[in-house]
């Protein structure tokens, strides 16, 4: 073991989702090892515990695990379950530390984010209830990359090609399948008999695992175990650069699923995951899923899976997610939340037995059965509520439509832009936040105005400042935000999102639909001048 005096670097605050960075950052000398071993300081009880580490695969990967188990053998930990060749979905993580009492796991992804030499790269650290790391930890890893002087880290390297267990110094390693326990969970979850009866005769699917890392998932799970064709996977093979692609699956980046679902002979259902395949979409014949929707369908329909035939205990939504799950919500007589965005602000109501589903805008669902939202758990959920209900993607959502009244819900990303100006535009909104409540513009008159703040019900923390919420009488909204995940200056969100009432119409044009918001919102906020933009960079 060798006691490394180090340097410091100022730029380890992680992000909505863990630290995110460049390869280039990531490859300066010290600095993953900084950041590990700050979460060793903060995170005692991992001395003498057991560790999950895995990742999405992408470029860097290989070299940041066997670090990552050099740095936890020199620092005591008992024992560490790493999946064969580094592989581990995200949900996995959060399924292996609650299956097998872990103290905690490292997740390396960046997500949603392009990969190879050039792209990004991730860590993530997981708590002992599966779910990503609160605020407070996170913020004193952070304290901690700041002041710290050396970390520890012993030699050796580790065979991860082979499943078995070795030792590093004192260290046991075991090198184990990323699928098995994950796939046989979502069998104990799903009905995979009437699923797959459906899918040999009834349904046809398509699923673009974006050369990340649900295709082995995929393979196993509806190949192997619901009998579908292998020729169903699109770029099911993880590479590390996932193919030059960028494994974030909406209609710009998943652009070849969605030109087979919206093309003449589209299979009855597609989806897609991304990077880390923790997120999902799901697309029917001709018609897109917004994830706001996918979430109050699911809230509406999840009694149809074996899990979750007692009901649900209550709903929660990141705050930009359409408000659509909350008027499921009311009429099941249900519990609601509204969260900030990030997976971790989930964590307490769950674990307190206040909700069994929650989700978010960006592509996010999940339930109890782990901490993470989990994009082939979502997929399955939508399967097996067609598979008992034997209606199309369309007609699920029609009905729906009709039951609860429609979000029409749209994601404008400005992708990219110059800081400064991204924050200049914040604040311009954030100006006027008290003098609009009353105003009409456009024929739409605002009835409340504010920058979010959420009080979690369980430990009583209060987190500010996040997002900007403009209300109109009509029941649409706009919501403004930064990105928290971005590696490349600032990424301004624009959600938006006009409410129809159940006996409204359901099928106009989606962008003619939220029009005035978004002309309401760039009056306000003169957004596109700003940044120097024609328009967003992506619209989901
Ligand atoms: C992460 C978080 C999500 C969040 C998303 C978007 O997703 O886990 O909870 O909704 O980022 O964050 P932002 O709008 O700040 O970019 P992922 O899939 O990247 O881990």
């Amino acid at each position: 073991m060798t006691d490394v005096q180090t340097t410091r670097y100022d730029d380890q605050k992680p992000g909505t989702s863990g630290l995110r960075k460049t390869v280039s950052v990531f490859k300066q000398p010290h600095y993953l090892e900084n950041f590990v071993q700050a979460i060793f300081d903060c995170v005692p009880e991992l001395k003498g515990g057991l560790l999950i580490l895995g990742g999405d695969g992408r470029y860097h990967n290989d070299v940041a695990i066997q670090t990552i188990l050099r740095i936890a053998a020199a620092n005591g930990v008992a024992k560490v379950m790493v999946g064969k060749d580094g592989i581990l979905s995200t949900p996995a993580v959060s399924n292996m530390i609650r299956q097998y009492g872990a103290n905690g796991g490292f997740v390396l992804s960046a997500s949603h984010n392009p990969g190879g030499p050039d792209g990004d790269f991730g860590i993530k650290y997981n708590v002992s209830n599966g779910g990503p790391a609160a605020t407070s930890l996170t913020d004193a890893v952070f304290e901690r990359t700041k002041v710290m002087e050396h970390y520890q880290i012993a030699d050796g390297h580790v065979d991860l090609s082979t499943l078995g267990h070795s030792n590093l110094g004192a260290m046991a390693v075991s090198v184990f399948d990323p699928v098995t326990d994950y796939a046989d969970l979502m069998e104990t979850l799903f009905d995979f008999e009437t699923i797959r009866r459906f899918l040999t005769s009834d349904l046809s699917l398509i699923f673009d695992a974006m050369h990340a890392v649900t295709g082995p998932y995929a393979q196993e799970i509806f190949v192997r175990r619901l009998g579908v064709n292998s020729d169903a996977l699109m770029n099911a093979t993880p590479l590390p650069d996932f193919g030059g692609g960028h494994p974030d699956p909406n209609p710009v980046y998943a652009k070849a699923l969605f030109d087979r679902m919206f093309g003449d002979d589209a299979p009855d259902f597609g989806a897609a995951s991304d990077g880390d395949g923790d997120r999902n979409i799901v697309l029917g014949r001709g018609v897109y899923v917004s994830p706001s929707d996918s979430l109050a369908v699911i809230t509406a329909n999840a009694h149809l899976a074996p899990a979750y035939r007692d009901g649900i205990k209550g709903v929660a939504r990141s705050m930009p997610t359409s408000r659509a799950s909350d008027v499921v919500a009311a009429a099941m007589g249900i519990e609601s939340f509204e969260t900030p965005t990030g997976w971790k602000y989930f964590g307490n109501l769950l674990d307190a037995g206040r909700i069994t589903v929650c989700g978010e805008e960006s592509a996010g669902t999940s339930s109890d059965h782990v901490r993470e939202k989990d994009g082939l758990w979502a997929i399955l959920m939508w399967l097996n509520i067609l598979a008992v209900r034997r209606l199309s993607v369309q007609d699920i959502l029609t009905d729906h439509w009709a039951t609860y009244g429609r979000h029409y819900y749209s994601r404008h990303d400005y992708e990219s832009v110059a800081a400064d100006k991204a924050e200049d535009v914040m604040a311009r909104l954030q100006g006027q936040l008290t003098t609009l409540p009353g105003t009409t513009l456009r024929k739409e008159t605002i009835s409340a105005a504010d920058s979010f703040t959420y009080h979690d019900p369980i430990d009583g923390s209060v987190t500010e400042n996040q997002g900007l919420r403009v209300m109109f009488e009509s029941g649409s909204r706009f919501v403004m935000r930064l990105s928290g995940t971005g590696t490349a200056g600032a990424t301004l969100r624009l959600y938006l999102e006009a409410y129809e009432p159940k006996d409204g119409d359901h099928h106009a044009d989606l962008s003619k639909r939220l029009e005035p918001i978004a002309a309401i919102a760039e009056d306000l906020t003169n957004l596109r001048q700003t940044v120097g933009r024609d328009g967003p960079s992506v619209v989901s």
